[in-house]
């Protein structure tokens, strides 16, 4: 296969090798898309693995970041990523379940303790199997999963404390079956709304709440719309860095290394920033306004227990992709 340190489309034109270093126009103009703000650590670090990538394969790749849903809603955007209208893509694996249906698993309520769980669960099997399941759904997607978060509700009217204030709250769900099961099981109810349509939902009442990670509460300025802020810590949520599959098999073999390197890279130090946020936002919030308070986890477990959730999501899933769940998180749901 050709090479791109190599300048292989100047090659065949017999022209000299470019060498590494040597400013060209770029050979692959690349899009990548995401629903977060430009100051939110996923375009801190994605900014800074494009500019590596640019640099390492001598212009040949240059990426170009399209941030807060620029190129539309993230269910439209996976059409794009699909058609190949635009390149890559990060995405909650939970959306990208509308497309992939076991690749939610990792957002099952209540499964996951803390981040040391979600990292060895992420980067061992139940990662393993997420992209198992992506990759014969011909996407491609990087090793290295993205931060998002434990996320927490919000609401404009009432803190949620114990699983009966969930009854009837009319609150904000991203776009997939297993968020409005979840929230269904609660006895709330849920409305599927894309991030993009957040903001506006909340302030003109269409919702009561949604649920998020404090990081993304932060640059979405949700205090603005919102009152009370509940530690439910329901479920943890990340990005995959989907590609296109033609897209990605178009770049020469180096240059996949290179961009796949630093993606991977990006994501690691976006993780220690987002989880950096997660646990020290707290205090920058409640300063502008939001009103906090701790739940006890157990009673909103039990409650998804008594609703069915967990034997209908094994049902969904299936015997082995829940033994997997299982054995990541070390123990039985
Ligand atoms: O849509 C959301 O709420 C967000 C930003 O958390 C996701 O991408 C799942």
């Amino acid at each position: 296969r050709r090479s791109v340190l190599m300048g292989a489309a100047a090659g065949a034109l017999a022209a000299p090798f470019i060498r590494p270093g040597a400013a060209r126009a770029a050979e692959f103009s690349y899009k990548i898309a995401n629903n977060q703000p430009l100051e939110h650590p996923s375009n801190v670090r994605l900014t800074e693995a494009v500019k590596a990538i640019l640099e390492e394969t001598s212009g040949a790749v240059d990426i170009q970041i399209f941030p807060s849903n620029q190129l539309g809603a993230d269910t439209d955007v996976l059409g794009q990523l699909r058609s190949g209208g635009v390149e890559f893509f990060q995405l909650s694996p939970i959306i990208l379940s509308t497309l992939v249906p076991n690749a939610s698993i990792n957002g099952v309520g209540f499964a996951f303790p803390d981040y040391d769980t979600v990292w060895k669960a992420m980067d061992g099997e139940l990662g393993a199997y997420e992209r198992g399941q992506i990759e014969g759904a011909g996407l491609v997607v990087m090793e290295k999963i993205w931060d998002n978060g434990f996320r927490q509700t919000t609401s404009s009217t009432k803190p949620i404390v114990t699983p009966a204030d969930f009854e009837g709250f009319k609150i904000r769900v991203p776009v997939s079956p297993l968020w409005t099961s979840l929230f269904s099981a609660f006895g709330a109810a849920p409305a599927s709304i894309n991030f993009a349509e957040v903001y506006t939902a909340l302030q003109t009442g269409i919702v009561d709440g949604q649920e998020n990670p404090l990081a993304i509460m932060k640059v979405a300025k949700l205090w603005e719309v919102q009152k009370y802020l509940s530690m439910t810590n329901h479920m943890w949520d990340g990005f995959w860095l989907l590609g296109n599959r033609r897209a990605w098999g178009a770049l020469p073999e180096d240059a996949q290394q290179i961009v796949a390197k630093h993606f991977n890279a990006g994501a690691e130090k976006q993780r220690a920033d987002v989880m950096a946020l997660n646990t020290s936002l707290r205090g920058d919030l409640e300063g502008q306004g939001f009103v906090f308070n701790d739940v006890d986890p157990q009673p909103f477990a039990d409650k998804l227990r008594e609703a069915g959730f967990y034997a209908e999501w094994k049902k969904t899933y299936g015997d082995e992709a829940w033994e997997i769940l299982e054995t990541a998180i070390g123990r039985k749901l």
